[in-house]
């Protein structure tokens, strides 16, 4: 194992030599026309690193792949080259152009544009946008560097517009736009496969959301987007299918940090981090929403999956899926407003190796309500090796719904019912006895044990040794293949309740 990073470096720096080779063979038969489209700046070339999904609620092979690093144009395409006061016409690497607008705009298909990092001031005049990708082109930083858009003086205020099918925005920085820094999809035909990775938008109302049709359309805007590593801190939404609907849409390590220094106080208005007003087969992976005003994730979506998603702090709901969907891994805390979780509509829902803790502390409220405005559609809801905690009130179950809990543990409702499920007479569990007698088909049920989480005051919801929940779960049929911290789910005996799975010491 100590020679890892010996290997990792003789790679890099045969990577660079070869790189170099590329350059400098580029440049001599660059007239001939063919040269620079081999030229890849030197550097390291991040990958992208998608997780396994769980089979279940989405369709994996539907969602846009990871494109292939390091970037090379299409055949026919070719290379594009910008710096930061570059002179060149940006054919190569010794030549870089030095305004993105223009050399984006005389890219065609296929092509890739270099921008070497630094700062940008980007825009014209006329334009409300500075940048418009409309082609399948990609729009990267150097390898290893960032590139920083910034408005140029009294021009746009907006950022990217993203309509390119297959288009890609890679190591890019957006700050400073007023409005918005990316818009995607499209209004008249679907846009497909664009990827959106290791960005950050800074500031401005919405940070990275769709087109806005005039008038209601039933047809989507997207069928495949994938972001990756991509940040919106302190702009007032975060990601937003504002109309939809948007298909076919993976977020993978997207954080939304609202920059709320107490998102549970009074009066905020904010907007919800990451919505979808419409659209279908949604995955957002290892995910973290927090400090925002409003719902942590409101997804009205169908085939939904939340898989290492992670609400901290947020003014109102959680986590609102409207038409069912699957919780896996998650971890939710600090939330406000009638409850940390809502599953809308009577729809399939499922929570496994979830955590929901320390919702509503201005009041009593439910920790979950399942159906709550329409108790008479039918539904599943199935709970399995997760922790409610330390809630302002219980879950609420609408009676038509199908109820099953196995391997949970509940405790510390304010009031003392940890569920109501709304049958006629309702049922409540309170105790220990409660859940053994009144909930048939159910097992493996905890009341009013104390999870030991590390330290819940900081946010710190992983188990101790001494934890009743450590291998306290059910070897699920499906279980996922790694914990919310990337450690195999399955430790020991069982795998644990919650999102966390407890190492033995020594292999920590
Ligand atoms: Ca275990």
């Amino acid at each position: 194992m100590s020679g890892l990073p010996e290997q990792a470096a003789k790679r890099r720096s045969l990577l660079l030599a070869g790189a170099l080779l590329a350059c400098g063979s580029g440049g001599a038969v660059g007239k001939g026309g063919a040269g620079p489209a081999a030229e890849v700046p030197p550097g390291r070339h991040e990958s992208f690193d998608l997780q396994d999904l769980p089979k279940g609620a989405v369709d994996p092979a539907r969602f846009p792949k990871a494109p292939a690093v390091p970037y090379r144009p299409k055949t026919g395409g070719r290379a594009w080259f910008v710096a930061p006061g570059g002179t060149g016409d940006g054919d190569s690497l010794a030549s870089p152009a030095g305004d993105v607008r223009k050399t984006v705009e005389q890219a065609g298909d296929g092509d890739v544009v270099w921008l070497k990092g630094g700062a940008y001031k980007v825009g014209v005049a006329d334009d409300e946008f500075a940048l418009r990708v409309h082609k399948s082109v990609v729009v990267s930083a150097w390898p290893g560097q960032r590139a920083v858009l910034e408005p140029l003086d009294d021009g746009p205020t907006y950022g990217i517009d993203l309509e390119g099918d297959g288009a890609v925005l890679d190591g890019l920085e957006l700050k400073g736009f007023s409005q918005a820094g990316i818009y995607f999809g499209r209004i008249k035909k679907p846009q497909k496969g664009a990827v959106i990775a290791r960005v950050k938008v800074e500031g401005g109302t919405d940070g990275i959301r769709s087109q806005v049709r005039a008038g209601r359309g039933k047809n989507p805007l997207v069928e495949g987007l994938l972001l990756y590593d991509v940040q919106v801190r302190g702009a007032a939404i975060g990601f937003n299918c504002g109309e939809g609907p948007c298909n076919d849409v993976r977020l993978e390590r997207v954080l939304v940090d609202g920059g709320e220094e107490d998102a549970r106080g009074e009066g905020h208005s904010g907007a919800d981090a990451i919505a979808f007003e419409a659209g279908d087969n949604i995955a957002i992976v290892d995910s973290t929403v927090r400090a925002v005003g409003a719902d942590g994730f409101d997804l009205k979506a169908r085939r939904v999956l939340l898989h290492g998603a992670q609400v901290r702090g947020v003014g109102r709901n959680g986590i609102k899926l409207w038409y069912g969907g699957d919780l896996v891994n998650c971890l939710v805390y600090g939330t406000g407003a009638d409850a940390a979780i809502v599953f809308d509509h009577g729809a399939s829902y499922r929570i496994t190796h979830t955590t929901v803790a320390r919702h509503g502390h201005r009041g009593e409220s439910y920790s979950l309500t399942m159906a709550y405005d329409h108790p008479r559609q039918p539904g599943r809801l199935e709970i399995s090796n997760s922790i409610f905690w330390d809630n302002g009130g219980p879950l609420w179950v609408a009676g038509a719904t199908e109820l099953v809990i196995t391997n949970s543990l509940f405790s510390r409702s304010k009031g003392g019912t940890e569920i109501v499920w709304a049958r006629s007479p309702d049922v409540t569990i309170a105790r220990y006895e409660d859940a053994q007698k009144k909930l048939p088909g159910s097992r493996g049920i905890l009341i009013g044990s104390d999870p030991r989480f590390v330290d819940p005051d900081q946010g710190d919801f992983r188990l101790q040794p001494t934890s009743p929940a450590v291998d306290r779960g059910s070897n699920l049929e499906q279980l996922p293949l790694h914990d919310l911290s990337g450690k195999p789910r399955k430790i020991g005996e069982r795998p644990d309740l919650g999102p966390y799975e407890l190492a033995p010491a020594k292999e920590e």
